[in-house]
């Protein structure tokens, strides 16, 4: 029986020979094909092979909805769709480096150069759709940190060729985003002869996609560079990153989880004003005013604006408590603190959360509303801040009951699948983050059988994660067709129903291949 393991932080990121097939099966033994075809059409893009290829995989998040960016512990792992980067180091040469880079499916995302200054930040215009955006997410971060190792200004960044290849479903919920920022970010930092540490390029990933317009907790890089085969990824973000690989018990029948796209997409670029960095604003803004309540000052933390409601959690309690009470009590704490002070169900307006802070409206905009556009009137801090708490609960819950049975019994695999359910009802109830096709997907799922059937990611659309023994998976698998994607998309091509619904094996995250 595997055991929970410490995710070794400062490692590098693996590399792996390309010559060396039994070392490249034992991390990629999917997609074979796909690998070999992305080499010979580099070949045949630019005339040679490449240098190395970089791959990050797509997540998906089992427990633990919006609440990394409030830096409680969540519970995802990656899964084997991927993002694999091809690139060749051309010696750069005059005062710009070149970046070319092309897609295996030019038709969707047309081949784009342009060059890198040598001296100023890399420009991304979030505005502008362009599937570049995050190749240039990722270098702009590689840069930034490869600056600091060098503060003569003397870097001279390479200029690359690249063929892209990802499989990972855009705006689908399992983090496409995650994965090409990753991969890119990865690859910049092997064509500059850097060796990066796990924890290096995690931290510099979550800021690149911070360069793409959203306030991004750090759990979809975390989960798509750490992640180990047949394992879930205990995140922890407080008081600083930190993870466990967790394997899942087994059971008289095998637990499988099964992932099902809505194919309600919801492109974060153009809804985050109302949606993900709305959520961010209203959860920090619950948090400075809980502090504020019960006199505390919070300390700055890493969180995406500073302040969170893990950080009051943890100042609200006496050091004897921290010390002393398990966690769920004191989240029980919190959660009884929220129901007292945030009573408006309707939402409080700006003036009233300045006042609740002593502070001008144009003071409460500069600090907490400006460093993203964020449209709304109302903010529902109670119901924001219950659901991010309870939620975290849920997951520390999740994490025990796996934690502590070397063999789940129906009554243990009953109770997680309930803590699924739940968080799913807190989804669509208290954080308004679900859709009507969502919960219709997770509604028929579970009368076909599932255990537990929830949204993963951020939502607004996206994908569903269930939980079902592996006997199950046929009689899901037909009601979701029959009752979901042939009634709703009447037209539905035969490709897109085999992508619609994918049993989701726990796979490697990031890793570098040489010499293919
Ligand atoms: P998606 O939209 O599925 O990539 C987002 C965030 C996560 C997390 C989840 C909700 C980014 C890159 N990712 O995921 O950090 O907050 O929503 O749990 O913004
Ligand atoms: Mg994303």
């Amino acid at each position: 029986m595997p055991t929970q393991e410490l995710v070794p932080q400062t490692e590098s990121i693996a590399e792996v020979y390309a010559t060396d097939e039994a070392s490249l099966a034992s991390v990629a033994p999917e997609h074979q094909q796909r690998w070999t075809n992305l080499i010979s059409q580099f070949n045949k893009t630019y005339s040679y092979r490449p240098d190395f290829v970089a791959r990050s995989p797509g997540r998906v998040n089992i427990i633990g909805e919006h609440i990394d960016y409030s830096l409680y512990d969540v519970l995802p792992t990656a899964v084997s769709v991927d993002v694999i980067m091809a690139v060749k180091v051309v010696p750069a040469s005059g005062a710009e480096s070149i970046i070319k880079i092309a897609n295996v499916s030019p038709e969707k995302f047309p081949t784009r150069e342009f060059s890198v200054p040598h001296d100023k930040d890399v420009e991304i215009d979030p505005k502008k759709h362009e599937w570049v955006n995050y190749f240039r997410a990722g270098l702009s971060g590689a840069l930034k940190f490869l600056r600091k190792e060098k503060p003569d200004g003397s870097l001279v960044p390479a200029s690359m060729e690249i063929l892209v290849d990802g499989n990972v479903p855009p705006g689908g919920g399992i983090s496409s985003s995650a994965a090409f920022v990753c991969a890119s970010a990865l690859a910049v930092m092997k064509a500059n002869d850097h060796n990066v540490s796990k924890q290096d390029l995690l931290d510099l990933a979550v800021v690149s996609e911070r360069a793409v317009g959203v306030y991004s907790g750090g759990m979809d890089q975390a989960a798509s560079i750490f992640s180990k085969r047949g394992y879930l990824l205990y995140t922890q973000f407080f008081p600083q990153f930190r993870a466990n690989h967790v394997p899942i018990p087994t059971a008289a029948e095998e637990i499988t989880f099964l992932m099902a796209q809505s194919f309600v997409t919801s492109n974060k670029a153009d809804t985050a004003p109302r949606h993900y960095n709305l959520r961010v604003a209203e959860c920090t803004l619950a948090a400075v005013i809980l502090a504020k309540n019960y006199g505390l000052t919070l300390p700055k933390d890493n969180s995406s604006l500073g302040y969170s409601l893990r950080n009051f959690q943890n100042e609200l309690m006496t050091k004897e408590e921290r010390l002393h009470d398990p966690l769920e009590y004191q989240i029980d704490s919190v959660i009884q603190a929220t129901q007292d002070l945030f009573t408006k169900e309707e939402g409080y307006t700006r003036e009233e959360m300045a006042q609740l802070l002593s502070i001008t409206v144009p003071e409460l905009e500069s600090t907490y509303l400006s460093a993203f556009p964020v449209q709304a009137e109302r903010f529902r801090l109670r119901q924001r801040a219950l659901h991010c708490f309870k939620e975290a609960r849920r997951v520390l819950d999740f994490k025990a009951c796996l934690s502590k049975a070397k063999q789940l019994d129906e009554r243990r695999i009953h109770y997680l699948g309930q803590l699924l359910n739940e968080s799913q009802a807190s989804c669509r109830d208290s954080y308004e983050c679900s859709a009507p096709e969502v919960d219709d997907i997770c509604a028929i799922a579970r009368r076909a059988g599932t255990w537990g059937s929830r949204l993963t990611g951020a939502g607004w659309g996206g994908c569903t994660v269930h939980m079902l023994p592996q006997g199950k998976v046929e009689a899901v698998t037909k009601a979701l067709r029959e009752e979901y994607y042939l009634k709703k998309f009447p037209d539905i091509t035969k490709e897109k129903l085999e992508q619609a619904m994918v049993i989701s094996k726990p796979s490697n995250g990031s890793f570098l291949v040489t010499g293919a």
